[in-house]
C-alpha cells in the first residue's frame, strides 16, 4: 500500500522512520533525523531534508554510511545476503546475470576500486531514467569512476546513494516522475539523430541544416502536433514554433485591450548541438515547456495567454559563425551577411537553406513585436557542477554572462624543423601556445571570468615543418560587459605583443558579442516562487554559458530556471546527463509558473 505525505506527516517517529528506514541502506538514522523537519509539504522537501542531514553529519559517518552499501555483484550478492531494495536494483540492472567476462571485470574493479578509495563504489543502477543502466554503461561508469580523486568519489558516492533513495521512496510513495519521463523519452528520441561521421561513432552532432538537423525539426513538430499545440510550423530560418493558444472564450478588458498578462508567453531552447554534444543542451528548453501543453491540453484547460514554444535552429554557431541565429530571426538580429558564409565543405548558408526548402526573403517578417509578448523564460541544463555539488534540482539564474568570440590566425614562416636554429624561427604556433597560456592567467585573475581557445589548428601541418600558420579560437566571458571587455583587451593586446616579438604576424576576426543578460526582476521572482512552491531550496546562481534568452533580452524581460547535470554537471560532452526526476521537477516549476501568470492575469 503506497504510503503518503499526510500519513507520514502525522504517523509518530517510530512508525514514520519505521517506514523510511529501507531508503538509506542500514542506516535509518537519516530518515529519522530528517523527520524532525515534519510537516513535509512536497518529497522535494523530504528528499532535501535527508540531504541536509548527510552533508552536516561530517565526512567519518558519511564514509560509514558508504561502506554500509554492497559492492556491484559483489560477495553479498553471491551469498544473497543484500537487503532486499539492493537485491532487486541490482538484479534489475542484470547484475545478477554477468557473463564470466563481465562478472571477473566487475570484481577486478571492485577490488581496484576499494583498494584506491578504501569503500565500495556506489553507483545507482537503476540510472538516470530509474528504468536499469546497462552492464556495459555500468562498468564504463566503473571504469571512469575509478581513475578520480579521492574526495569526489566521496562526494560521488553520496551522490548516487541520495540518487538510490529518492527512486526508492518514490516505490514507497508509489509515485512516478511521468512527465519527467515524458521529456526523457523525447530528448532520447530526438538523440537519435545525429550527423553523417559521429553516427558512427556513436556521438550526437546536430549542426545547422544537416539532414539530421531537419530530421530533428521534423520530429520536434510532430512532439508538439501530439502534445496537443494548436499550430505547428517550421520558420524561414528553421526554428520550430509551436503554439498553445488561450481560451478563446477570453473576455477582453472593457478598454478593448488586452492586459500585458494576456499577452503571449515566449519560451523554448535550442535543438541544434556542438559536437560530440549532450543530449539536453538546449532540447530540455523545449520539452519542459511542452510537457506542460501536453498537461494542459489532457486536462482541457486553456491559459488566458497563448504559450508559444520555439526550437530555435541554431545557437551555438558550429557549422556557420552564426551564433544565436535561431533566436536572433525572432529579434530582428539576422544578419544577412551571414548567407555567403561557407561551411567547410564550402557550401554557403543560403545554399543550405535553399536545399532545406526555406525562404530567404521570408527571414525579416520573423521578427517579433515585444509588445505582443509577456516575456521570454527558458529552462536549461545548468551545464556546470554547482547545483550538482549543492545536491539541489533546481536554480534560479539571475544573470547570464557577457561573452565575446573572435577566430584568429597567427602566420609566421613554415622551416625545415631540422635545420632552422631555435633562434631563426617565427614560429606561428608557439606565438598561439604563448598566447593560450596568458589567457588562462589572465581570465583566472578576474575570479570569474572564463577563457578559452577552444578551437587550435595547424593547416596542413607537418611534423618536420617549423609552423607557418596557426588559426584558434578565442572565447572569452565575464559577468558584466565591462570586465569582458577589459579582458579582452588585455588579451588582444597580449598577442599583439607576442606576435611583435616574435616577429609573426595575427589577423583577428570578432564573430559573437553578446551583452550581460540579468534576469528581469519581476520573472525571476517568479521562478522563485514556483521552486518554492515545490519545497526545493533556492538557489540564486548566475549563468556562465549562454543562452537564447540572452538574446531575447534585448527586445523582452527574461528569465532562466536551471536543472542540476549529473557527472559534475558536465555539458558539450557525451556525459552529459539529467535524471527523470529532475525533469519532473522542472516540468512542476514551469507549471507553477504558468498557473501563477494566469492567476495574476486575472486578479
Ligand atoms: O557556449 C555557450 O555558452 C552556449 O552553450 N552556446
Ligand atoms: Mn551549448
Ligand atoms: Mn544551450
Amino acid at each position: 500500500m503506497a504510503l503518503t505525505l499526510t500519513q507520514l506527516n502525522a504517523a509518530s517517529l517510530q512508525d514514520a522512520t519505521q517506514w523510511l528506514a529501507g531508503l538509506y541502506e542500514h542506516s535509518p538514522w537519516i530518515p529519522q533525523a530528517a523527520l524532525a523537519k515534519r510537516p513535509f509539504t512536497s518529497l522535494a522537501q523530504l528528499k532535501s531534508a535527508m540531504v541536509g542531514v548527510l552533508n552536516a553529519a561530517g565526512i567519518e559517518p558519511q564514509r560509514v554510511l558508504i561502506r554500509a552499501h554492497p559492492e556491484l555483484a559483489g560477495k553479498a550478492m553471491v551469498d544473497k545476503s543484500l537487503t532486499a531494495e539492493s537485491s532487486s536494483e541490482q538484479s534489475k540492472a542484470g547484475l545478477t546475470h554477468c557473463t564470466p567476462h563481465e562478472f571477473e571485470t566487475i570484481q577486478q574493479l571492485n577490488r581496484d576500486y576499494n583498494a584506491r578509495f578504501g569503500f565500495p563504489f556506489i553507483l545507482a543502477v537503476r540510472g538516470p531514467r530509474g528504468t536499469g543502466l546497462s552492464k556495459a554503461e555500468i562498468i564504463a561508469t566503473f571504469e571512469r569512476r575509478v581513475q578520480s580523486h579521492p574526495d569526489f568519489e566521496r562526494q560521488e558516492c553520496l551522490r548516487n546513494i541520495h540518487r538510490i533513495a529518492e527512486i526508492r521512496l518514490n516505490d514507497l510513495f508509489g509515485t512516478s516522475p511521468e512527465l519527467g519521463n515524458v521529456v526523457w523519452d523525447w530528448q532520447e528520441a530526438l538523440a537519435q539523430h545525429t550527423d553523417p561521421g559521429y553516427a558512427e561513432l556513436g556521438q550526437l552532432t546536430v549542426t545547422y541544416l544537416t539532414d539530421a538537423h531537419r530530421a530533428c525539426a521534423q520530429r520536434i513538430s510532430m512532439d508538439m502536433r501530439q502534445a496537443g499545440c494548436d499550430t505547428v510550423h517550421i520558420d524561414a530560418v528553421g526554428n520550430v514554433v509551436g503554439c498553445y493558444k488561450k481560451d478563446s472564450n477570453l473576455r477582453i478588458s472593457d478598454e478593448g485591450y488586452s492586459p500585458i498578462l494576456h499577452k503571449t508567453l515566449l519560451t523554448g531552447s535550442h535543438y541544434d548541438t556542438v559536437r560530440n554534444g549532450g543530449k539536453y543542451d538546449g532540447r530540455l528548453g523545449i520539452y519542459v515547456p511542452l510537457a506542460c501543453v501536453q498537461m494542459l491540453a489532457q486536462a482541457g484547460k486553456r491559459l488566458p495567454f497563448d504559450i508559444e514554444i520555439v526550437a530555435f535552429a541554431e545557437e551555438e554557431g558550429q557549422r556557420y559563425k552564426a551564433t544565436f541565429l535561431g533566436s536572433g530571426a525572432l529579434t530582428g538580429h539576422f544578419n544577412p551577411d551571414w548567407l555567403d558564409q561557407q561551411d567547410a565543405d564550402g557550401i554557403t548558408m543560403r545554399d543550405a537553406m535553399q536545399h532545406a526548402g526555406l525562404c530567404v526573403d521570408d527571414i525579416p517578417s520573423l521578427k517579433r513585436n515585444a509588445d505582443d509578448y509577456q516575456g521570454f523564460v527558458e529552462v536549461h541544463i545548468e551545464q556546470g557542477p554547482v547545483l550538482n555539488e549543492l545536491d539541489i534540482p533546481l536554480g534560479i539564474v539571475t544573470s547570464i554572462n557577457a561573452g565575446v568570440r573572435y577566430q584568429c590566425e597567427v602566420t609566421g614562416m613554415a622551416s625545415h624543423a631540422g635545420t632552422t636554429p631555435m633562434d631563426r624561427r617565427r614560429d606561428a604556433a608557439a606565438a598561439v601556445a604563448e598566447l593560450m597560456l596568458f589567457v588562462e592567467r589572465r581570465a583566472a585573475a578576474d575570479g570569474d571570468s572564463v577563457g578559452t581557445v577552444g578551437m587550435l589548428q595547424v593547416p596542413n601541418g607537418s611534423i618536420n615543418v617549423v609552423p607557418g600558420r596557426c588559426l584558434f579560437s578565442l572565447d572569452l566571458r565575464a559577468p558584466n560587459n565591462a570586465q569582458r571587455d577589459t579582458l579582452a583587451e588585455d588579451v588582444l593586446a597580449e598577442l599583439a605583443a607576442i606576435c611583435t616579438r616574435r616577429g609573426v604576424h595575427q589577423s583577428v576576426t570578432e564573430t559573437m558579442r553578446a551583452s550581460a543578460a540579468p534576469s528581469a526582476p519581476v520573472w525571476q521572482s517568479r521562478w522563485e516562487r514556483a521552486v518554492q512552491a515545490l519545497g526545493v531550496p533556492l538557489h540564486r546562481m548566475p549563468s556562465g554559458a549562454g543562452h537564447d534568452a540572452m538574446k531575447l533580452h534585448e527586445i523582452m524581460p527574461q528569465a532562466m530556471l536551471f536543472v542540476r547535470g549529473l557527472n559534475s554537471g558536465i555539458s558539450h560532452n557525451p556525459l552529459e546527463s539529467s535524471t527523470n526526476d529532475d525533469m519532473q521537477l522542472a516540468v512542476d516549476a514551469f507549471a507553477l509558473l504558468l498557473s501563477d501568470l494566469a492567476q495574476s492575469s486575472a486578479d
